[in-house]
């Protein structure tokens, strides 16, 4: 009893963690293919989902693949962009702040 009451206490201390988008940028090179690949692998969109990213991507300059907690944000657009690299593409991907 006496528990809940301290975490109570506690959680009303704490503040939200900060959000990150993971941001795709748009350039000349990378086939609409492996983009719409890339969003299906790391970020578990369907192929419709991921198609309309790509698009916007392509259309907008950039487009927002998902928004996470700091850490994941920046594993996740490592990842993607170590996968770009090995697949001899040009593809970006980025954090900004929520
Ligand atoms: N603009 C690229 C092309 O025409 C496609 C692309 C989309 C690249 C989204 C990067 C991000 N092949």
């Amino acid at each position: 009893m006496e528990n809940v009451v301290e975490r109570e206490k506690q959680e009303q201390k704490l503040e939200p963690p900060r959000l990150y988008k993971v941001v795709l940028n748009n350039d000349d090179y990378t086939p609409m293919e492996f983009v719409v690949e890339v969003l299906t692998r790391f970020f578990n969109m369907n192929e419709e989902k991921a198609t309309e990213v790509m698009l916007t991507v392509h259309y907008k300059g950039k487009g927002v693949c998902g928004v996470f907690t700091l850490d994941i944000a920046e594993t996740k657009a490592a990842q993607v962009n170590r996968y770009a690299r090995e697949s001899q593409h040009p593809l970006l991907c980025s954090t900004e702040q929520a």
